[in-house]
């Protein structure tokens, strides 16, 4: 106890020394505060000290957040949405980020907006339409007795009760025919 004691008092002694400039041998840990941010991993200098920032963060005392979105990565007026070391982009209707096949399924990559979609790629229109890409959409090419956004209605060429004398009128693809089986295509 006595020892303790005598060892207490010389370290506080050194203490005071210290402190009245005395004498300073002892190397004080600056990173005793924990003074980075952000987990930055603090290296204790003489007088001073340096923080080591983990990635995503900069700055003296990793404070920072690096703005990953500062060199434009999206394409095609895709929204850069900054995170922690990296960025997302949110794109604009009909653009996507590059297919990539990764073993057995396919997944998105590098989502830059870099890719146009191809919206004919699903086979919306019917009726043996032809499909034409757009921006955003698609736009379906009716074949003849064929309507809709999607050609899906089939014109009613019986109508226009073309079948005389007590014929029934059968409707067909852009065509007609009388219950006499004939059929006639609609001019
Ligand atoms: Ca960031
Ligand atoms: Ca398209
Ligand atoms: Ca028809």
């Amino acid at each position: 106890m006595v020892l303790f004691l005598l060892i207490r008092s010389l370290i506080d002694l050194q203490c005071l020394v210290c402190i009245l400039g005395l004498k300073c041998e002892t190397d004080i840990d600056e990173c005793s505060s924990l003074p980075c941010y952000n987990n930055g991993i603090c290296k204790d200098r003489v007088g001073e000290f340096i923080c080591e920032c983990p990635s995503g963060y900069t700055g003296q005392l990793c404070e920072e957040n690096i703005n990953e979105c500062s060199s434009s990565p999206c394409s095609n007026k895709g929204t850069c949405v900054d995170g922690l070391a990296g960025y997302h982009c949110t794109c604009v209707k009909g653009y996507m980020g590059k297919m990539f096949p990764f073993f057995l399924v396919v997944i998105e990559f590098c989502l830059h907006c870099e890719t146009e979609v191809n919206e004919c790629q699903s086979g919306p229109c019917l009726n043996n339409a032809v499909c034409e890409d757009q921006l955003g959409g698609f736009l379906c090419k009716c074949p003849p007795g064929f309507l809709g956004s999607r050609c899906e209605i089939n014109m009613d060429e019986c109508f226009s009760q073309p079948c005389k004398n007590g014929a029934t009128c059968k409707d067909g693809a852009n065509s007609f025919s009388t219950s006499a089986g004939r059929e006639i295509p609609n001019v």
